[in-house]
């Protein structure tokens, strides 16, 4: 209940991080112990540049900085905080003088001005570079690519930086037959003792030692990939996490399932590298989009907060939105739902916890063109329902005549439905309980506190949505 008080209290209006004309795109946000840093990419000016911004938990902000400019174009910034300095990976379409596309990391100072003699720079980027802070260096996970003509092979690498220089500590073997090999490196997450890295070869752990050989360890899968629903010939086509935290020595991680698009799962990693809960809990975002940069997550006050972009509507009157998902300590979902947002348009999200608050970010176009808004947040506001335009048939509202109730449960939608559709009934661990048919034209039914297998469901809270999921979630109690 205390808690609660203080989400209340806290719960607060958007900040305006950067309204520059122009578009502002790509935010990322991290903390440095007093106060959060914000960059993203700027197009105030001929070419895209990285700015930066500092935020602190009272909603204060300072002005905003070019960090970092070069010839040419730099996009999609990512920023880790270290001890004294920050590390900042940005992608850019030039290198020297020839137009071809590179990736660099560049090292801040405790103002967020940039080290200029720390900038290195690697042709043909292929993914993502992703910095990521460990003991004592910062690690440099990438994909790096080569132009062979006919061919663009791709090779997944991480280092750690020392003073400033890439130290290769792993390379990810790919298929022989080919030079360079072809895999990649998706990211990584530090659990205050190893460095989790998830590549084409499965998960791998490494140390925060310039010298090692990290073959000593192998490859593995924290879970059978049947599990996940991801077939082995064809694991590496899929990107296995798209977003992970650290609770204590415990990395938390949201993935992709292979069972049918847009399916998710969050699981909690132990220091052994298996899962310590028994079985994931798994989302179905339904038409949500979920590209690599589009999901973020952060824990702190023992919670976890999510925040995906999603999307509402059919092409071409789709629009985008932020839907967040709130998972206790102990992996029970708390809520989830649409995030209260602006007029216009919100994307791009990304969290970071400080001392005793979130800040999430995004980029929304309410004034127009594209700007960085931020919260300062405790646990989510939800509007309840997207305010974003949707075409009529996405336009639903689902109800229930109470909120609490033991033997019968009234569900109904706002309008008739075009097509047939199933009502999802999920427990608080996500697992589908009961789907229940609705024909075309029908607009409500009964819910007997039945599962599928028709036995009775336990006491406790259950979450209610039609199965694509384009109508906001209602959450009910059975006694
Ligand atoms: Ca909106
Ligand atoms: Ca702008």
């Amino acid at each position: 209940m205390f808690l609660f008080v203080l989400s209340l209290i806290t719960n607060s209006v958007d900040i305006p991080i950067c309204t520059a004309p122009g578009d502002q795109l790509y935010p990322d946000v991290c903390w440095d112990g007093e106060a959060f840093w914000v960059v993203w990419q700027d197009g105030r000016d001929d070419y895209w540049e990285i700015y930066i911004s500092k935020i602190y938990e009272s909603g204060q902000t300072e002005e905003p900085k070019s960090v970092y400019s070069i010839e040419g174009n730099l996009t999609e910034p990512l920023i880790v905080s270290g001890s004294d300095t920050f590390c900042l990976t940005f992608h850019s379409d030039k290198w020297d003088t020839m137009s071809i596309p590179a990736s660099g990391y560049v090292l801040l100072d405790s103002t967020g001005s940039a080290l200029e003699s720390t900038c290195r720079k690697r042709i043909y980027d292929a993914g993502p570079i992703v910095p990521v802070m460990c003991k004592d260096h910062f690690a440099i996970v990438a994909t790096w690519g080569w132009d062979y003509g006919i061919e663009f092979p791709t090779e997944g690498e991480v280092g750690l930086l020392n003073e400033g220089s890439f130290n290769r500590i792993l390379v990810v073997p790919g298929d022989t037959t080919i030079f360079p090999c072809m895999s990649f490196a998706e990211s990584g997450v530090w659990n205050g003792e190893r460095l989790l890295c998830y590549t084409s070869e499965g998960f791998i752990w490494l140390r925060d030692t310039l010298e090692q050989d990290p073959h000593n360890d192998e490859y593995f899968y924290p879970r059978e990939p049947a599990e996940l629903g991801w077939d082995p010939d064809y694991i590496s086509e899929v990107p296995l996490v798209v977003a992970t935290t650290r609770m204590d020595t415990v990395i938390a991680m949201i993935g992709r399932c292979d069972f049918e698009e847009n399916a998710f799962y969050f699981d909690l990693i132990g220091k052994q590298g298996s899962p310590i809960i028994e079985t994931p809990l798994f989302f179905n975002y339904g038409s949500f989009l979920n590209w690599y940069r589009s999901t973020t997550i952060a824990y702190g006050n023992g919670r976890f907060i999510s925040v995906v972009e999603a999307k509402t509507g059919e092409f071409p009157m789709t629009a985008l939105s932020l839907w967040g998902v709130e998972i206790d300590s102990d992996v029970t979902l708390l809520t989830e739902g649409d995030i209260t947002g602006g007029p216009g348009q919100e994307m791009q999200p990304a969290i970071s916890f400080g001392e005793n608050h979130f800040l999430l970010v995004w980029v929304d176009n309410r004034n127009g063109n594209w700007d960085i808004y931020g919260r300062i947040l405790d646990s989510l506001e939800y509007s309840g329902i997207s305010e974003s335009p949707v075409t009529p048939s996405n336009q639903q509202v689902i109800k229930v005549d109470k909120q609490v109730f033991s033997n019968e449960l009234l569900i109904s939608l706002s309008s008739p439905l075009q097509n047939d559709t199933e009502i999802e009934i999920r427990d608080v661990a996500g697992r589908t309980v009961r789907e229940i048919r609705l024909d075309a034209g029908k607009t409500s039914c009964i819910w007997d506190g039945s599962t599928s297998e028709g036995s009775l469901t336990e006491s406790g809270v259950y979450f209610i949505s039609p199965k694509n999921k384009s109508s906001k979630t209602v959450k009910v109690v059975k006694f």
